[in-house]
């Protein structure tokens, strides 16, 4: 299996998938700076260019979140997802959907409303934000992870978003999210893949 790699991207999420498994991998470093993704070469594996992509014998995905799923699958002794059959599955998708399409817009938003732009604007942003964090908390106060007491795909994708949210600063006062973090990111696959817990 090669994931195609570079650091402090999207890729990171499949990285930290592949060390929870613990299964063996190649990591091929892509050189953004050096446009490397935009060699035809590449561009055989990712078409547009970018990463994460993930080799796997026939087998070729992009998409950092959906690589994260086929992962999981591959390894359903793992335990990161729930079974097809189980009800909790509903609830996995629901969660792997909400940070594409909910989620992750609040934050880029807020992250590109926080240089020269108005008080007024950063404020807008930041309620965007609002509704989908607190609904994050009230889940999180009750229960270590999204599905409950086990760890799933879920957390390493909203985990990886509220990352992002955390070192833009829209954490702040937010103990159960900070929390959630926290213990994600002290998992010893978290540890090899971003360093120590409070490095951002
Ligand atoms: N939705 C895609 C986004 C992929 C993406 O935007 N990758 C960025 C790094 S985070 C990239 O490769 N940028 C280089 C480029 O587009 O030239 C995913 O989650 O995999």
């Amino acid at each position: 299996m090669q994931l195609y790699f570079a650091p402090n991207t999207r890729a990171t999420r499949p990285l930290w998938m592949l060390e929870e498994l613990g299964v063996p991998y190649d990591l091929i470093s892509v050189d953004l700076a050096g446009k490397e993704n935009q060699r035809p070469e590449y561009l055989r594996i990712h078409p547009l260019g970018q990463v994460p992509a993930l080799v796997d014998g026939e087998v070729r995905v992009f998409e950092s979140i959906a690589i994260c799923m086929y992962l999981a699958d591959r390894h359903p002794e793992k335990g990161l997802a729930p079974s097809v059959s189980s009800g909790l599955r509903a609830v996995y998708y629901q969660w792997l959907v909400f940070c594409p399409s909910t989620l992750e817009p609040a934050i880029g938003r807020f992250a590109q409303h926080g240089g020269e732009e108005s008080d007024a604007q950063r404020q807008k942003a930041r309620s965007r934000f609002v509704g989908a964090a607190d609904l994050l908390e009230d889940v999180l106060r009750v229960q270590p992870y999204l599905l409950g007491d086990d760890f799933s795909v879920a957390d390493v994708i909203v985990g990886s978003n509220l990352k992002w949210a955390r070192r833009v600063g829209l954490l702040h006062g937010r103990e159960p999210l900070e929390g959630y973090v926290q213990r994600l990111l002290a998992r010893p696959a978290a540890r090899r893949v971003f360093g120590e817990p409070d490095s951002g």
